[in-house]
């Protein structure tokens, strides 16, 4: 990275492994002379200067302004008597009398900061304040991007703190190295069943996501198998607490996804029923040995009864007994539970047309509302199935109303094109986000239920599944990073635009010209729709390969026992999930959703595969039907895949070139590719339903 002496030499050739930590130098000559009269010399104050969260501040400002200022900065105790750049944690007291608005300071929450220009001893100085020091690291960042965007200093008065207590990122990686669901290479945290020796790339890693303001981070797989149960065992802590030590430098705490089934794997025991006193003993004895090693150890991640995994079930338990069990452990501790609702029944039969696998997270946790404790979170995924290029969002948030919550999002890209199909998601996530629940009337945000304010919790949060691998650029396709980045800002702030934060990443990464900016914002931003007019179509969902989840496959999951049906056959395609002759699943939703959704009249396109089994001949609200709709997106979805490629071609020569060869690259296989999707799906549709293209077009 740049200043960085310590990246490892593989990477120092790729520039992408900076990813928007670029740091180009300031171009503007007025802009550049401006900047390095305040930023010269940096002061720091507060009472927690050599703190090693304060160490890592002090070190991103000298990384980011020396190489955009391209002049040495000088850090001193005192300030000069020119404008300069003064930096630390204070207390309300403090910050008062340093020239802030202590009202609007003391109201910022926990790692929340100010950055004001302010007069001190006669002279104006920018004063980056945190409330702790990780409020003062993100306020260091945010000033950096500030300069990156050509903003003046000069009247600065920014009060930030985000409302997500929990801003998180699961990592899928397995200790032998692989990533379940990973498309970046393997896992930059384990290798042949042990964690890396040389934490370099960890600790640039812990730099990108404070970068964003993210503050958690599991390491290790929710599908825990047996190599990983024993990361809480004492052979392995000392080496999670290295991890956990990098981490911390940059204000993120570690979690881990633990195994249920411990006490019996690890422990010697012949039960883990959560309710058996023996079983608590032997949790809290264990979860006192990580807090030796890793004192602020932030908790366990827990898949539960779900996909094979073991869990309270076995004990005629329910998911109450045993997420407060691991919470009674943990409490005195300070650590979590996040305890995860992706539980439906994965052995179902296809011929079964009542159970319905959307209804199963909110079947599950609906009844137990109430009865978790205080360090609980619920992660509650996007939509009810999982993680599909179009789903409805599940109805389990707005449902639970005296529980801590938490959105699951995907940054990996599973079900979007892994990671060789450009799908930029952050238009996906702030659709889920800014989705009126109607809990409490309208304003009943998902944004607000999962940061807590909705319903008063006192935690809450948004997790993501992580992109990132060892692929020298992290993310394999290299604009994929912009998912990661977005992620970051989206958690930090939901209330960010899609558009600003998309600004924010081109011109972070990028020396670009304005026009640049605008295409390359355009290519990012139309590609979700690109991605899901080419697959499956109207919400329907799963037509794709079984197991690895890569590329067409109509049937692929029609007769399995996964849940995941269209039931499409001569006359018709889509699930009934309505009250009225359906599964009932749309009962699960507010008014006005609940009707909205119930009705064919008023559900909306994009979803009716989802809510509704139709006719062929059904004509949706854009005036199409059904069947010309599928051959149209699918026509179109490849064209409009030519039409990024060929956007992308025309900034050549106006990007760096290692960007744009890879990232070209990427979009030949997309484009390649997206014709096998419109081939296989219209081909399927055109067989069954023996309805013709209106418009003549070629279909085999
Ligand atoms: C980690 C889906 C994925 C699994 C994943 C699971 C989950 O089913 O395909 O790989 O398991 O979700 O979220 O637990």
């Amino acid at each position: 990275m740049a200043g960085n002496q310590s990246v490892d030499p593989i990477y120092e050739t790729n520039p992408m492994y900076s990813a928007w930590l670029q740091y180009r130098p300031i171009e503007d000559d007025t802009r550049l002379s401006l900047y390095r009269e305040w930023c010269r010399h940096v002061v720091f104050l507060g009472h927690t200067p050599g703190s090693t969260i304060m160490r890592a501040a002090k070190r991103e400002l000298s990384i980011g302004l020396q190489s955009m200022l391209k002049s040495e900065i000088a850090f001193s105790e005192s300030a000069p008597a020119t404008r300069h750049i003064a930096v630390g944690t204070l207390t309300v007291e403090d910050a008062k009398q340093e020239g802030l608005d202590a009202e609007r300071f003391a109201s910022l929450a926990a790692d929340g900061y100010a950055i004001a220009t302010t007069e001190s001893g006669g002279t104006s100085r920018v004063l980056i304040a945190g409330r702790n020091d990780a409020g003062t690291l993100y306020g260091v960042f945010h000033l950096l991007r500030l300069l990156n965007g050509g903003n003046f200093l000069e009247e600065l008065s920014v009060y930030e703190a985000s409302k997500n207590a929990l801003r998180m990122l699961n990592h899928w990686d397995n200790m032998d190295g692989s990533i379940e669901r990973g498309y970046a290479g393997k896992s930059i945290f384990y290798r042949d069943g042990h964690i890396v020796a040389n934490l370099t790339r960890i600790r640039d890693y812990a730099r990108l996501l404070a970068s964003v303001g993210l503050n958690a981070i599991s390491v290790n797989n929710v599908n825990v198998h047996s190599v990983e149960t024993r990361l809480i065992t004492d052979e392995v802590l000392p080496d999670v607490a290295r991890l956990a030590n990098v981490f911390r430098e940059y204000g993120i705490r570690l979690f881990l996804s633990v195994n249920f089934a411990s006490p019996i794997e690890i422990g010697g025991m012949n039960t883990a029923d959560p309710v058996d006193p023996s079983v608590l003993g032997w949790w809290k004895e264990r979860v006192q040995r990580i807090y030796r090693h890793i004192p602020d150890f932030g908790g366990v991640v827990v898949k539960a009864d779900s996909e094979f995994r073991p869990g309270p079930f076995t004990y005629g338990r329910n998911h109450v007994d045993g997420a407060n069990m691991f919470a009674d452990a943990l409490k005195d501790f300070g650590g979590v539970v996040v305890w995860r609702c992706f539980v439906y029944n994965c052995l179902q039969d296809w011929r079964d047309r009542s159970t319905d696998r959307a209804r199963a997270a909110y079947d599950h946790f609906k009844p137990l509302d109430g009865g978790f404790r205080e360090n609980v979170i619920l992660q509650i995924k996007n939509g009810p199935m999982d993680f599909q290029v179009r789903e409805p969002v599940s109805p389990l948030f707005g449902a639970l109303t005296r529980t801590n919550q938490m959105l699951e999002l995907q940054v990996t890209q599973e079900y979007t094109g892994q990671q060789k199909h450009l799908c930029y998601l952050v238009p996906q996530w702030k659709e889920v986000l800014e989705f009126d629940t109607f809990a409490k009337g309208e304003g009943s945000l998902v944004s607000r239920v999962a940061d807590g304010s909705l319903f008063g919790r006192p935690i809450g949060g948004i997790a993501a599944v992580s992109n990132v691998g060892d692929d020298e650029n992290w993310t394999g396709h290299p604009l994929a990073q912009a998912n990661l980045y977005g992620y970051g800002r989206l958690a930090w702030n939901p209330d960010l635009s899609a558009e600003q934060i998309t600004d924010e990443w081109i011109s972070m990464t990028f020396a670009a010209k304005d026009s640049t900016r605008r295409v390359m914002s355009r290519i990012l931003l139309s590609s979700w729709s690109v991605y899901e007019s080419y697959t499956a179509p109207l919400g329907v969902g799963w037509m794709v390969n079984p197991g690895h989840h890569y590329g067409p496959n109509v049937d692929g999951y029609e007769y399995s026992k996964w849940g995941t049906y269209h039931f499409a056959d001569c006359r018709g395609i889509g699930v009934d999930r309505t009250e009225n002759t359906g599964t009932g699943y749309t009962a699960q939703y507010h008014s006005p959703h609940r009707e909205r959704f119930e009705s064919l009249s008023t559900c909306p396109d994009e979803f009716v595969l989802f809510f509704h089994h139709v006719p062929y001949t059904h004509r949706l609200h854009s005036g199409k039907t059904v069947i010309q709709h599928i051959y149209d997106s699918h026509f179109e979805g490849v064209e409009q895949a030519e039409t990024l490629r060929l956007s992308w071609e025309s900034l050549q020569g106006n990007i760096d070139e290692t960007w744009y060869q890879a990232t070209l690259r990427r979009l030949d296989v997309q484009v390649e590719h997206s014709k096998e999707w419109r081939d296989q799906i219209n081909t399927y549709f055109y067989r069954k339903s023996g309805i013709p293209d209106e418009k003549d077009r070629t279909i085999y």
